[in-house]
């Protein structure tokens, strides 16, 4: 069974979004031919509280992406994005969510960021993704959407790490910044995972 994770394709995420990811619209036509291929399909929602702790609105003197200790770990400070019940935490307009399944929303303890759609950043929670995955027979996921190197890195990693034969689809994500994502796939390549093109999938 192979499952598709559309991860955080959402409206802050795209160009004209609170936290652009460039060209991050580019990828909704890919996200709806790719459902195509896949026995499951799965959407994660990044769904903040209003007052996140990753914001840098909550601390005096820091600008976004600045970056501090929180709680014990490296947190860049993002603009204020994906509060929820907010238009920009609604899914991208076109974005075919009919074979969703099932959505789990992520990062929505104050204190705590989470790029994973399957814990959060200290891996102190689980979502329950990894179960549920396990629990519809899923043995092959394969990762696409925002950011490339944040939310869809992190969850391709833990991914790998729940055991899961694990494939990337190079070009159906976008990058925030594109060195971060090639040490990105170097990272998952050197764990074992794979870094596909959709046209392996699309034929
Ligand atoms: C993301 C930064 C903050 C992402 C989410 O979806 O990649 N990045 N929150
Ligand atoms: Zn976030």
């Amino acid at each position: 069974m192979r499952a598709l994770l559309l991860i955080d394709i959402q409206n802050d995420f795209l160009p004209t979004g609170a936290l652009p990811v460039p060209e991050g619209d580019a990828i909704i036509d890919l996200a709806n031919r790719l459902q195509a291929e896949m026995d499951l399909v799965v959407a994660t929602q990044d769904w903040h509280p209003q007052h996140h702790q990753s914001f840098a609105s909550e601390h005096a003197g820091k600008s976004a992406f600045d970056v501090i200790d929180l709680h014990g770990l490296e947190q860049v400070l993002w603009p204020d994005h994906c509060c929820q019940g907010t238009p920009g935490a609604g899914f991208a307009p076109g974005l075919d969510l009919n074979r969703v399944e099932a959505i789990f929303r992520k990062g929505t303890s104050p204190e705590i960021d989470s790029y994973s759609g399957f814990f959060d950043n200290g891996h102190r929670k689980s979502t329950g993704l990894a179960d549920y995955l396990r629990g519809r027979g899923v043995r092959q996921v394969y990762v696409m959407g925002l950011a490339a190197d944040y939310c869809v890195y992190f969850t391709a990693k833990d991914a790998l790490q729940e055991g899961f034969e694990t494939f990337l689809i190079e070009d159906a994500t976008r990058p925030i910044s594109a060195e971060g994502f090639e040490k990105a796939k170097a990272d998952l390549l050197q764990r074992g995972g794979n870094i596909i093109h959709s046209t392996s999938l699309l034929g």
